[in-house]
Parts: C-alpha cells; sequence; structure tokens
C-alpha cells in the first residue's frame, strides 16, 4: 500500500506570521508515530510543510492528514483535491476531534482522539475492504506502541531533530486548554512504560532533546524513575512543566543531573482571580518568584508563558506582566493572546455569552484576539500583546533581565539565549531558507550546557561530573558564543 502522511503548515510560508525558527525548531510526532503502525510492505511518505514544499501531484493508496485549527482550511483543501483524483483521504488530530461534523465533509474517514487504538482498527478494515467513517479512541495506552518512524523524518531540516514524547495528555484540565475536548472519553494522562522511554532515548543520536510531552513531570513516580535513568546518558534537554513541578522539592534536582537546561513553565497570569476563572487551581498561592529562583540557581533557562485577555485583565496587564518577567530575569517569554479553542470549556462559556467575533479558525493562533474581552476592546488586546513581545525583547529589557544574574557569565548567557532567539531572527531565516540549520546545533548545545555550570554550588558540582557523552567529556568552554556577543553594557534607550 502506498500512504501519503500530511502535516500542513500552521501558518503558511507567505504569511507574515510565519516564523522560519519556530517551525523548524524540532520536527512534531504525531504522524511518525502513526507510520509505525504500517507494514514493513507499505510504501510511506511524510511531509511536513513547516519545513518542505508539498508534493500534490503523487495518487497514493491512503492520505493521512494531521490537523490543527490554524491549519484546518489548507488541510480540507488538500484532503478534497486528494478526494477529487479518487485517493482515500483519513483526517485525524485536535481540531478534528473538536469539530468532526466540519472535517466529515472532507474526509472519508475521521479520528476523534489519539490514535494509538484506532489507527491500527481502521488499518485492518482498510485492507480488509471495510474501513468505517469514524474511529473513537478509548482504549488509552502507550503499552505497545512500536517504534517511531524516525526514518520518516528529514533530520537536517530542524534544528533539534531528537523530539520524543513519552506521555499523552496531562494530570491537569485549564479551561482554555485543548486537553480535556481531546481525551474525551478515556484516560486524560498516561506514560510509556520507563524501560521503552529509555530505550527509544538511546537510540536517539546526537545529545540534545526536545521533550513535547504537555508536563514531562505529571506523573512524579515516572518522571523520577525516567530522570534516574538518563543521569548517565550525557544528554541535554528541554521540556515543559507547571510551576507546582517546579516547586516540589527533589524533582527537579534530579532532572538537571539528567540534562534539563530550559524549561517551559505555564504560568499564565500573575492573578489569582484569573487562574480560578481558567480554573488551573494548581498555580494558585504558588510562589512564581521562588519557581524561577530555584530553576536559575539549578542553572536552568526559563521560558515563561503567559496569556493575556482573561477576564481580569484590565489594560495595564500587558506592563505590569512584561515588568515582573524582566525583573525575575526569566529568558525568554511566550505570549499569547486567550484563544477559546472548540472542544474547551472557555469556548462554551464564550460562546453562550455570545462573545465570540467570528469562526475563522486561521486566526485562532494565539495572536488575533477572537472575542471580545471582558475588560478592553479586542484590538487593545492584540496591541498589548505586539507590545509585550517588543518590551520584552528590546535591547534594555534583555540587558535588565542579564543583570539580574548576578555574574558576567551568567549574564553573557542571559544575553546569548534572549537574543540569539529573537534580535538574531533574520539571521536564522536565511540559515533555514538556505538548508544550513543543522551546522547551528553545535553552538545551540554548548550554550545550553554552559548553563547547567552557573547555576547554586550544590547544581554546579554536580553538572561538572554530568557531561559524559559516548565517553567523552564534553568542552566547558562557549568561545564560538562568547565571541559573537557584545559585551552586556546597558545602551541608552
Ligand atoms: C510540536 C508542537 C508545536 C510546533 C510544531 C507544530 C506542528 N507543526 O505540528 C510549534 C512550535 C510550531 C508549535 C506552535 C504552536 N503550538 Co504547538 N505544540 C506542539 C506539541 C508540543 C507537540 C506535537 C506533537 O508532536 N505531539 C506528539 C504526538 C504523538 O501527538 P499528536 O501530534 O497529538 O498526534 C496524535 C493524535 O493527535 C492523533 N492524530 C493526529 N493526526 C492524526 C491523523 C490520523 C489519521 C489519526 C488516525 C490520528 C491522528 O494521533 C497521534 C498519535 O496519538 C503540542 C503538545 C503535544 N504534546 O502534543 C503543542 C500544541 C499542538 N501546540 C499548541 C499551540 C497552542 C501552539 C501555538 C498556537 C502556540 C503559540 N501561541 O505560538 C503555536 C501555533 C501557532 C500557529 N497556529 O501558527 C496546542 C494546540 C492547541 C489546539 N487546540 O490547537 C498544543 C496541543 C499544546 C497545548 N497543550 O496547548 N507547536
Ligand atoms: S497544565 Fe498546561 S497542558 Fe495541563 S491542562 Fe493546564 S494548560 Fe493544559
Amino acid at each position: 500500500m502506498r500512504v501519503k502522511m500530511i502535516l500542513p503548515a500552521l501558518t503558511e510560508a507567505w504569511s507574515p506570521f510565519f516564523r522560519p525558527i519556530k517551525y523548524s525548531l524540532f520536527p512534531p510526532l504525531g504522524l511518525a508515530t502513526l507510520a509505525g503502525f504500517l507494514d514493513d510492505g507499505d510504501e510511506v511518505v511524510l511531509q511536513d510543510e513547516h519545513v518542505e514544499g508539498l508534493d500534490l501531484d503523487d495518487d497514493p493508496d491512503l492520505v493521512v492528514i494531521q490537523v490543527y485549527i490554524t491549519s484546518a482550511f489548507r488541510a480540507y483543501r488538500i484532503a478534497d483535491h486528494y478526494r477529487a483524483r479518487g485517493v482515500y483521504v483519513a483526517l485525524g488530530g485536535l481540531h478534528v476531534t473538536s469539530l468532526p461534523d466540519e472535517a466529515m465533509r472532507h474526509a472519508d474517514t475521521i479520528f476523534l482522539g489519539p490514535g494509538e487504538d484506532t489507527w491500527p482498527a481502521f488499518l485492518r478494515d482498510f485492507r480488509a475492504g471495510r474501513p468505517a467513517p469514524l474511529y473513537r479512541s478509548v482504549t488509552r495506552s502507550l503499552d505497545r506502541l512500536p517504534r517511531v518512524r524516525r526514518d520518516l523524518v528529514k533530520r537536517h531540516l530542524y534544528l533539534v531533530p531528537n523530539s520524543l514524547v513519552v506521555s499523552r495528555g496531562c494530570p491537569h484540565a485549564c479551561d482554555f486548554c485543548y486537553k480535556d475536548a481531546f481525551f474525551e472519553g478515556g484516560k486524560g494522562f498516561y506514560t510509556q512504560t520507563v524501560d521503552a522511554a529509555l530505550s527509544e532515548i538511546e537510540r536517539l543520536a546526537g545529545r540534545h532533546l526536545y521533550f513535547l510531552d504537555d508536563h514531562l513531570f505529571g506523573n512524579v513516580p515516572f518522571a523520577s524513575s525516567l530522570f534516574d535513568g538518563m543521569r548517565d546518558m550525557g544528554r541535554l534537554w528541554q521540556a515543559a512543566g507547571t510551576v507546582a513541578s517546579v516547586l516540589r522539592p527533589g524533582l527537579m534536582e534530579k532532572a538537571v543531573e539528567a540534562g534539563l537546561r530550559s524549561l517551559f513553565v505555564g504560568f499564565e497570569t500573575l492573578s489569582p482571580d484569573n487562574l480560578r476563572e481558567q480554573r488551573k487551581p494548581h498555580n494558585l498561592g504558588r510562589d512564581y518568584g521562588a519557581a524561577i529562583r530555584r530553576l536559575h540557581d539549578l542553572g536552568v533557562m526559563v521560558n515563561g508563558s503567559f496569556v493575556f485577555g482573561m477576564d481580569g485583565d484590565d489594560d495595564s496587564v500587558f506592563e505590569r506582566t512584561v515588568a515582573w518577567a524582566v525583573d525575575h530575569g526569566i529568558e525568554t517569554a511566550t505570549f499569547h493572546v486567550l484563544t477559546p479553542y472548540p472542544g474547551t470549556a472557555l469556548y462554551t462559556r464564550m460562546r453562550s455569552a455570545g462573545r465570540l467575533l467570528h469562526d475563522d479558525w486561521s486566526l485562532y493562533d494565539t495572536r488575533h484576539a477572537v472575542y471580545r474581552p471582558a475588560r478592553m476592546s479586542p484590538e487593545r488586546l492584540v496591541e498589548g500583546y505586539r507590545w509585550a513581545y517588543r518590551e520584552f525583547y528590546a535591547w534594555r529589557s534583555i540587558l535588565r533581565g542579564a543583570a539580574t544574574k548576578g555574574s558576567l557569565t551568567g549574564t553573557v548567557r542571559h544575553v546569548a539565549y534572549a537574543a540569539g532567539w529573537k534580535k538574531m531572527e533574520p539571521f536564522w531565516d536565511w540559515i533555514i531558507r538556505s538548508r544550513r540549520v543543522a551546522r547551528l546545533r553545535p553552538m545551540l548545545e554548548t550554550v545550553l550546557a554552559g548553563f547547567g555550570r552557573y547555576g547554586a554550588p550544590s547544581a554546579r558540582r554536580r553538572s561538572r561530573d554530568l557531561p559524559v557523552a559516548h565517553g567523552r567529556r564534553v568542552p566547558l568552554s562557549i568561545p564560538a558564543v562568547d565571541l559573537l556577543l557584545p559585551p552586556p553594557r546597558p545602551r541608552p534607550g
């Protein structure tokens, strides 16, 4: 059987919002995971439109498309194109699960929820010539997961080709998150076995890993055993976690010993009322500042996630949030305009209150206001969101944040990382478009390796014991980066 798997671009390359560095960072794993269930004799092509042009002039036996909300219209056009050629089309993913009736109009079969149970069932039925129009996931387990088909991933097109995901979902259920909508009708959080996760890591070539899990620390015994197992592997990695998991005694130390260097943390809002409104109780009453200090003491960079436009936010929220993030020395921040995804509790609430402005899914990208905020206009919300990005990554803010680090080398590293993403974006664009992205990998690894050495004395001691990769001790200097950077001197204005 000839199978074509397509991940349409979330934002197409012609759009002013397309940022090559964001979309070439690491390979998403949904389709490569599903490809693992195909037979050895099947011919499979996997195309990720974020990093390559699509070839739509073929006639496979089956086309499989992963649909996200902002890629939905594009995915439907591609699906219609293949169906007009008589090709069988299967659609799945978050958006299909949220709005099955809409997706059904463009597919022969649709899939609701994760695919580990439904996809093999479909393949059996398809080969037997009796596929059903809809499969709904109920049985949730990663226990007998075949190997992810990494051979189909064009590694050279991504900065960190070693993305991996060892769990699905999250133990929490925040109102604005897709999580409950996607996992409805079955378990909402489950992991691989520790052994399976460690074996997968061992198979990955190179040092740098990017965990795509929503909440890598969500199952404490699992995470703790995983980090124990990774301790001597000499890896450097990034992941996402909650404020509560950062503050939990013991777990972060283990993660750092296993190679954690940068953590995406969902702060979301500085307002307790907003947290209550969005049903994010696990952030309530937590000392965010202590969480940041703890990560920095351990030598872990912080990528803080913040959402604007919750009902408690007036137009002072932008300035307060950015000032707070800068003053706490957060290295990178991700700001979002609150976005009610169909299927979420937030969407239901907004819709019944008549606050949704339209259903142009391509604008549900957390960069546009698609609803009427309670205490400012939609225009002001978007303006404030854009201002927050500009202000956070202005030189004066980068240097102010860097100055909180208290040591020259720590300061330089802060500038290297914060400015490296945003200030050097035209350079990144050029590197990516000229397909040289893999050459930058050693530099990124060196910066990350360096971070672990600027934590608290205890963390420094442990991290010095750490970086032994493939029997070699990792270099402790970062000359390439140091030379590239301007000295961290404040500039007027
Ligand atoms: C990689 C990633 C990205 C990458 C690339 C995304 C891409 N090209 O796909 C980048 C960094 C670009 C990115 C950007 C954004 N992302 Co993102 N991202 C992810 C991440 C971390 C991993 C995806 C992944 O590989 N998962 C692992 C695989 C195994 O799971 P999966 O993809 O869901 O696939 C399974 C099922 O969906 C199903 N399935 C999928 N397709 C099909 C098809 C068929 C036929 C079948 C049978 C089954 C099936 O089966 C698969 C196996 O179970 C997810 C979080 C997560 N853990 O999933 C967020 C996530 C997808 N991102 C999210 C968001 C919000 C964003 C941003 C809007 C954030 C922002 N403000 O910038 C932007 C998008 C901006 C835009 N629209 O342009 C949300 C999506 C919410 C939603 N309702 O759409 C997620 C879920 C994170 C979260 N917890 O909120 N993201
Ligand atoms: S903690 Fe994060 S991933 Fe989990 S439900 Fe809340 S927003 Fe979603």
